[in-house]
């Protein structure tokens, strides 16, 4: 691959290259070498029995007249393309809400007391959230109204959020967060979840061979899982890690893969689940094991995070980004990588060939997700022993650090950032004193000062220059004064490009923007964490609609949603509960539904219709931006300012 067409960041171009020289192929090299299914791509390939694959391109030419492709059971091209979109939608949902569920029991053992490394560290979190769950924070007591036990409290919280992947009747508690009208129209439409998993095995049965057959209501059951998971599993992934490790304020940090450093142990977090890093990171800064690491020949031990895992200590820690998705491989290829733990999700299996070249140790600890390459250490983490797994990780890394070898080349490039952004410290920024909470944002958006709201989130696609449509649709909304929050991949992209600074603000910004963010003191992309913190956007949303006059539902709000470089399940069912909470939402490089083009008309424009929110397609990455501005703008005209 030619470096300079696969990224526009020179770190990424220079250890592309590097990679090169050392005969080490990369992502970059097999994205040239292989092309991706042109039908698959369409969504119109079925396998979900053994007689297929049925594959039903589009003609050349498209279709004149009656679309008569049909599978060998009948099926249309608007059926299989619904299966297979949900059937995204399912794997994202899992995804995101098993990690959930991950949390949740940790959480639940700690309320227990039975897990000893962990405690509750946000007790305000914890008394904010209980009253979604009908928990009392409060006791009478012969007629007196006293504080509850916080342990009490802790544990039945603890049990009614596990019991939510899987209890029997009723309805998700986080659903009646969103506002009002929402909340009514999913009840009209019947798509308020039950319970996250039955949603997500009621997309395997209804996409088996011979179930259900009308896109519509294949989209339907897709839509109960989307909100399962933006209003469920994420929900509560995002709330029990703040109880459990501290809801994030502002952090100054840096990204990119210069955060490396020559003369220290260099140990990067990779994956989702901060259940580990948390307890990776208060290993690695125990001023024993900083000891130990001195007693080794480094100066020390620097943490680096990659993927959502960065995300999540770079909010509550400030521990720097090292690199997004893309960039995995090449922080082995520095050379300069002691020890790569990693756990779930957006791991490439290529590391552990990668690892080979290098001193490197990887490291798995999930149960769920291990590697075959016989180079891979498995150290299982148990949060019944999570301090001690995590100091074995940490040494392991150390006692390394002597192996390295003559190849060491590290990036000088990196950037500043603050990150750490949330409801609570948006609220802090941008609330007002006397008319509650947003009224600032709210006021600024009203005064034209801000045009309005955009998250713009998701990975990167090796089938895309890595970073560039990030860059570009963020620094196009910004320049037309849309205020940006970010999660994930691009949270982490607009890092490395120096956009998550308050300086950002006069560099790149509209005169409006640049102004609130002046006179507040924050960045104009403000970072609000991992994937599963999307469900902070949709409660940020929430508190934009409460502090009052830019209408009564997420729906007509001036905001939109973007994803310019997508290529995760979880992406589409990200884009699935933005849509269907009322939310504009683009994605670039491709959807999988080019080949059904009656269910994609569906998506963009019925749905609308129902949620207020639709789905969209643009790979420039400026007229992307524009469209989304199309739309903030139709919203504001529609409220009169
Ligand atoms: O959950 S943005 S590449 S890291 S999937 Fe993966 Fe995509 Fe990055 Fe985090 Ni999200």
């Amino acid at each position: 691959a030619d470096p300079v067409k696969a990224s526009i960041d020179k770190a990424t171009q220079e250890m592309i290259a590097r990679a090169q020289d050392l005969g080490i192929d990369t992502i970059f090299d097999r994205a040239e070498s292989m092309k991706p299914c042109n039908i698959g791509m369409q969504g119109i390939c079925c396998k979900n029995c053994s007689m297929g694959p049925c594959r039903l391109p589009l003609p050349k030419g498209g279709i004149e007249g009656e679309d008569t492709r049909k599978g060998l059971c009948g099926a249309t091209p608007n059926t299989i393309a619904a299966r297979n979109f949900i059937r995204m939608i399912a794997g994202g949902a899992a995804a995101h809400s098993d990690h959930g569920r991950c949390v949740a029991e940790v959480f639940l053992s700690v309320a227990r007391k039975e897990s000893h490394d962990y405690a509750i560290k946000d007790a305000d979190k914890l008394l904010s959230i209980a009253p979604y769950f009908d928990v009392a924070t409060t006791v009478e007591v012969d007629g007196e109204v006293l504080d509850r036990d916080i342990d009490e409290i802790a544990v039945e919280v603890a049990e009614k959020a596990l019991n939510e992947w899987g209890k029997a009747e009723g309805e998700l508690y986080y659903l009646k967060r969103a506002p009002a009208p929402l909340y009514e129209k999913w009840k009209k439409q019947g798509v308020l979840p039950r319970n996250i998993d039955r949603e997500i095995v009621e997309i395997m049965h209804r996409t088996h061979i011979g179930v259900d057959q009308d896109y519509k209501n294949l989209i339907k059951q897709g839509t109960r899982a989307a909100i399962a998971d933006g209003w469920g599993g994420s929900m509560l992934a995002t709330d029990l890690q703040d109880v459990l490790f501290g809801t994030p304020y502002p952090v100054q940090s840096e990204a990119n893969l210069g955060v490396m450093k020559d003369d220290h142990v260099n140990l990067i977090v990779h994956g989702h689940e901060p259940v580990l890093s948390e307890m990776i990171v208060a290993a690695a800064q125990s001023p024993a094991m900083v000891e130990y690491a001195k007693s080794k020949g480094a100066k020390g031990i620097q943490l680096g995070g990659i993927c959502c895992t960065a995300n999540e200590i770079l909010q509550r820690h400030g521990i720097p980004t090292a690199a997004t998705f893309l960039q995995q491989e090449l922080a082995i290829i520095t050379g300069a990588c002691d020890a790569m733990v990693v756990d779930i999700q957006c791991i490439m299996q290529n590391l552990a060939n990668v690892a080979k070249c290098f001193h490197t140790k990887l490291i798995t600890t999930h149960p769920i997700a291990k590697m075959e390459q016989d180079n891979v250490m498995h150290i299982e983490f148990d949060e019944h022993h999570a301090m001690e797994d995590a100091e074995k990780i940490v040494k392991l890394a150390i006692d390394n650090f002597k192996n390295r070898g003559a190849e060491v080349m590290i990036p000088r490039q990196k950037n500043t950032q603050i990150a750490g952004f949330g409801v609570e410290s948006i609220e802090y920024h941008l609330g007002g004193s006397f008319r509650g909470t947003y009224y600032t944002l709210n006021d600024n958006i009203i005064n034209g000062r801000i045009r309005g709201i955009a998250g713009v989130v998701g990975c990167n696609n090796a089938r895309t220059r890595h970073n560039e449509g990030h860059i570009a649709v963020v620094k196009e909304l910004i320049k037309n004064d849309v205020i940006v929050l970010t999660t994930g991949c691009n949270g982490i992209a607009c890092a490395m490009e120096g956009l998550l600074t308050p300086e950002a603000a006069s560099v790149y910004c509209g005169p409006g923007l640049a102004e609130v963010c002046e006179t507040v003191g924050i960045p104009p992309v403000l970072h609000l964490g991992s994937c599963v913190d999307n469900s902070r956007i949709l409660l940020a949303a929430t508190e934009v609609v409460k502090a009052g006059g830019l209408g009564k539902d997420i729906s007509d709000l001036p905001a939109a949603g973007s994803a310019p470089e997508w290529m995760s399940e979880k992406a589409i069912s990200i884009g699935h509960y933005f849509v269907t909470s009322g939310v504009y939402t683009v994605f670039g490089y491709m959807l999988p539904t080019s080949g059904a083009p009656v269910f994609h008309d569906y998506l963009s424009k019925e749905l609308e219709k129902i949620y207020g929110g639709m789905w969209d397609l643009e790979v420039d990455p400026v007229k992307h931006a524009q469209k989304m501005i199309a739309h903030i703008d139709k919203k504001r005209k529609a409220l009169g300012i």
